[in-house]
């Protein structure tokens, strides 16, 4: 059922969406405001009619509740999903004095004698990223996304705010509370201090009959690639901030602005659609670790997943 709830999504937006150009210029066909509704007691939401990768899930959450913003960390676990943003940082930066790489995004799909410079300079950027302590700290840096708004929030006195933890303690202290609220949406830093304004704009925790339910407000959604993602994370947060709490998973509640699937997504999307549901994965954390700031990637185990393969569909930078 869960995943007949994503699936349903994306037949309202081929049935119901309209052309849109974007950002990109990959070009998009677009819903405004959908909601799904995802029980976790049914089984873990990780996708079935494709291969998801878990770890990279894992990972990325881990990276976003320790309040990291540098990406060395994903790529000493192998995670190379914030890549494109922080490469496009150092290209564009006075430091840089390779071969033009405008529209890397783009280009790399159309031309294969560009996407073969880019994809030598991406694998120097890595290793550079990874050896040279200076180079990632000035060009492995994203800015202010996730990471530091949730757990580091910075005030107009100066000081910081770790929502993460206020909202855990509150959780506990406060159950009923109708305020649980994080928020990465930060008006002052959106312009220029971030490397991507966060799509996962603000959740909020709710308890009720000894379980965690929790709603993302999502203010753009890339339905093929992107949201099988934020599914499988957030189901993973309300796990762990349950584990925490001494509560049970409730409903994980996806709010979505602009649904839209990239126009080079819709053949992916039709070989998904046509393919057999199969039963959830269930998701075991270690017991041992009792705070969400304890968990390390291990800790965090997806057990009985067998989905149908991989699909590949190109990513709009
Ligand atoms: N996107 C997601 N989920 C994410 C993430 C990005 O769907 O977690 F980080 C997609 C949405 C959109 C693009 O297609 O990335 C961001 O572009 P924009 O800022 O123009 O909305």
């Amino acid at each position: 059922k869960s995943e007949q709830t994503y699936l349903g999504l994306i037949k309202h937006v081929i049935e119901n969406g309209t052309k849109k150009e974007d950002r990109t210029g990959t070009g998009t066909i677009s819903t405004f405001g959908y909601q799904m509704r995802f029980d976790l007691s049914e089984g873990f939401p990780l996708l079935t009619t494709k291969r998801v990768p878990f770890r990279l899930i894992a990972s990325e959450l881990i990276w976003f509740i320790q309040g990291y913003t540098n990406i060395r960390f994903l790529l000493q676990h192998n995670n190379n999903i914030w890549n494109e943003w922080a490469f496009k940082r150092w290209v564009e930066s006075p430091s840089y004095t390779g071969p033009d790489m405008t529209d890397f995004g783009l280009r790399s799909q159309s031309d294969a004698a560009f996407a073969s410079v880019y994809e030598e300079k991406m694998e120097t950027f890595k290793q550079r990223i990874l050896s040279d302590d200076p180079f990632a700290a000035e060009f492995g840096e994203l800015g202010n996304v996730y990471g530091k708004q949730w757990r580091e929030w910075k005030t107009s006195q100066g000081d910081t705010i770790d929502q993460l933890k206020d909202v855990i303690d509150a959780i506990k202290r406060n159950p009923e509370s109708r305020r649980h609220i994080v928020t990465a949406w930060n008006p002052e830093d959106v312009p220029s201090n971030m490397a991507l304004p966060p799509c996962h704009t603000m959740f909020q925790f709710y308890v009720a009959d000894g379980k965690l339910s929790c709603q993302l407000y999502q203010r753009s959604a890339d339905i093929f690639l992107g949201i099988p993602f934020n599914i499988a994370s957030y189901a993973l947060l309300t796990h762990m901030v349950a584990h925490e709490c001494g509560l049970e998973a409730g409903d994980f509640v996806h709010t979505l602005g602009d649904a839209h699937i990239y126009t080079n997504h819709l053949e992916q999307v039709q070989t998904q659609l046509s393919r057999e549901p199969r039963s959830l994965p269930s998701l075991k954390l270690n017991a041992d670790k009792k705070s969400v700031f304890d968990f390390e990637v291990a800790d965090l185990v997806i057990e009985r997943y067998e989905p149908h393969p991989a699909i590949k569909g190109p990513v709009a930078v």
